[in-house]
């Protein structure tokens, strides 16, 4: 018989396992997902190339378990969801990331493309939709589009060269069914790259060091993007003798308690430093818009950012140092930018004032009185996570009145929360992601009722995929932050902010995790030992709703017209009318 020679076979792929195929080799290891025909060809490429998917119950908790896999590695975090509603349900967790500049990459699909513009099942415009929130969106047709337009998306995610944010790339179902040739195929895609961002100009850092040198009272701010600069950032601080305030954006880069750290006498910095470095920071609501009614009117700011939004936001800097931060905070040190006639008064007067201020209310927190309803305070509760939290505790706050005290009250170094969005609903997905990417660290989720019910469902989540978290619900039977608003600025027309008899220790136990339910302070320390042992666990902690946090009595739920907080609002308004008579 005559020998048959099989002709060469060309080497392909599908789209699909070439997606796999370069997520993997990229690092990814994790995705956060919810299944779909639409995605269904990479969602199995993706588990047989070795990515863990964990699959959650509503997608916009994947968005929220990648953007805090983000925040806490500092690596690129990966949320796969199908078409449709699939992505409309996501689009919150995106328009968190995109306010926190949290680097994500959400990946979906769509309809094939010969049923494209027909009626097709879950067709709808989602690059459109999401466009005004993405860093970057990628609509993808072509096979030999796969690997550059993901590479695209990716950087544009990782912020080369610019801040970090969400990312979106679709392809339709066919794409990922149809082979894609070695041709198509530049292995140059797989090879991971370190993002080289360039350093300040010689100019900036100059006149930068000057204003610096001129200064006599320093002041530095950092954010986000100030994670990346740690190193630099403290040698910054320790040789140039500034005060320090961080903000939620960037806890834990400096220990809280670092000698140059005053955040309880925040309003006196702001208001009477005379030179003010941000470090990737926006002049948001947070920071007062940078406002001269706020900060001294005179005082210059020397902004550093790795784009235009951390540098001329709302106040622009006298000197801007535009690039890589930890390049622009070294470039600072080395040029010698120290006050030339520091007022050393000044430092120690606000530094004493913050060690006062914070032993006083260190020392109230365990013993504010219960409200009329016999329920404990929430400060009771927050003493008691104290008491248990380490420099290696991972912290996660959610709610209203409770973030509010939490984000004030809990001794966490590495913590994260709503964030500048105030997207409620991050507690559940945020720990849930923490314990799985940290599996040898605590985490402590201190939860409000209210924000606990958007994503409660995901303790579901924690329980299979083993995630050994404590979720602590304060339980005030309310949307307490909104309900305090309607008591005071609502003459108490009480409307939609009552959440009365809700037992979520039983809805955590219907969902396989370990729960109980605590009333009295006294049962708390041994209750959360009980918890962190049997974890993933749920304490649903009756609270008062009595409590007014700092926010509330600040105006922040009220929303002002000028400005985030009364105080500052009023201070706005009153600049205002000295200049134009108009009040
Ligand atoms: C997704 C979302 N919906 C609504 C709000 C408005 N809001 C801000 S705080 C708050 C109340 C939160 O209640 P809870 O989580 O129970 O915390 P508490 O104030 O009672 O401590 C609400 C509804 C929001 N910020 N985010
Ligand atoms: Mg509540």
């Amino acid at each position: 018989m005559e020998a048959t020679t099989t002709p060469a076979k060309i080497n392909s792929r599908t789209g699909a396992r070439l997606i796999a195929e370069f997520l993997a080799r990229r690092g990814v290891r994790q995705i956060y997902g919810l299944c779909g025909g639409h995605i269904q060809p990479i969602w199995d490429e993706a588990a047989r190339a070795g990515i863990q998917i964990v699959d959650v119950r509503h997608e916009c908790a994947a968005v929220y378990m990648a953007h805090a896999q983000a925040d806490l590695t500092g690596s690129l975090g990966v949320a796969m969801v199908t078409a449709g509603p699939g992505l409309t349900n996501a689009i919150t967790g995106i328009a968190n990331a995109s306010a926190s500049r949290s680097p994500v990459l959400v990946i979906s699909g769509r309809p094939p493309r010969p049923q494209a513009g027909m009626g097709a099942l879950q067709d709808m415009p989602q690059g459109e939709l999401i466009r005004p929130i993405c860093r970057r969106v990628e609509v993808v047709y072509e096979r030999h589009h796969i690997l550059p337009r993901l590479e695209a998306a990716v950087r544009a995610a990782e912020g080369v060269g610019t801040h970090a944010g969400p990312a979106y790339i679709d392809f339709p179902t066919d794409l990922l069914r149809a082979d894609v040739p070695d041709a198509d195929v530049d292995h140059l895609f797989f090879e991971p790259r370190s993002p080289e961002s360039p350093g300040p100009s010689q100019d900036a850092v100059s006149k930068a060091a000057s204003l610096i040198r001129e200064g006599k009272r320093l002041l530095v701010i950092s954010g986000k993007g100030a994670r990346t600069g740690g190193n630099e950032l403290s040698a910054f601080l320790e040789a140039s003798g500034a005060l320090y305030l961080d903000t939620a954006e960037s806890r834990g880069v400096i220990p809280l308690d670092h000698s140059s750290s005053v955040p309880a006498s925040r309003a006196r910095a702001m208001a009477e430093a005379d030179v003010i470095v941000t470090v990737a920071r926006k002049l948001d609501f947070q920071l007062a818009y940078g406002s001269r009614a706020v900060f001294s009117d005179d005082a210059k700011f020397v902004r550093l950012g790795a784009s235009g939004d951390e540098l001329f936001d709302n106040r622009p800097g006298d000197a801007e140092l535009l690039g890589d931060v930890a390049a622009s905070l070294r470039a600072l040190t080395e040029a010698g930018a120290v006050p030339e006639r520091v007022d050393t008064e000044w430092i120690e007067s606000l530094r004493a004032y913050d060690r006062e201020k914070t032993e006083k209310f260190v020392a109230r927190m365990g013993e504010q009185p219960p409200g009329s309803d016999g329920y404990m305070h929430p400060s009771s509760l927050l003493a008691a996570v104290n008491e248990i939290i380490d420099e290696d505790t991972i912290v996660v706050a959610d709610g209203g009145d409770i973030l509010s005290f939490a984000r004030g009250g809990l001794r966490a170094e590495t913590y994260l929360d709503p964030g500048p969005l105030g997207c409620l609903g991050v507690g559940v997905p945020f720990a849930t992601s923490a314990a799985l990417n940290f599996p040898g660290r605590r985490v402590i989720a201190v939860i409000g009722d209210g924000s606990f019910g958007l994503t409660a469902m995901e303790i579901d989540t924690a329980v299979r995929s083993g995630a050994r978290a404590v979720f602590i619900v304060a339980n005030n039977e309310s949307w307490g932050i909104e309900r305090n608003d309607q008591l005071v600025g609502y003459d108490g027309n009480l409307v939609g902010v009552e959440l009365p008899d809700c037992r979520y220790d039983r809805v955590a136990a219907g969902l396989g995790a370990y729960a109980e339910r605590v009333e009295k302070p006294e049962d708390l320390a041994d209750a959360i030992e009980r918890a962190l042992e049997n974890a993933p666990a749920l304490l649903d902690v009756t609270v008062t709703k009595e409590a007014e946090s700092p926010d509330f009595k600040n105006g922040l739920a009220g929303v002002p017209d000028r400005q985030a907080l009364e105080v500052w609002d009023r201070a706005e308004r009153d600049r205002q009318a000295g200049d134009t008579g108009v009040g």
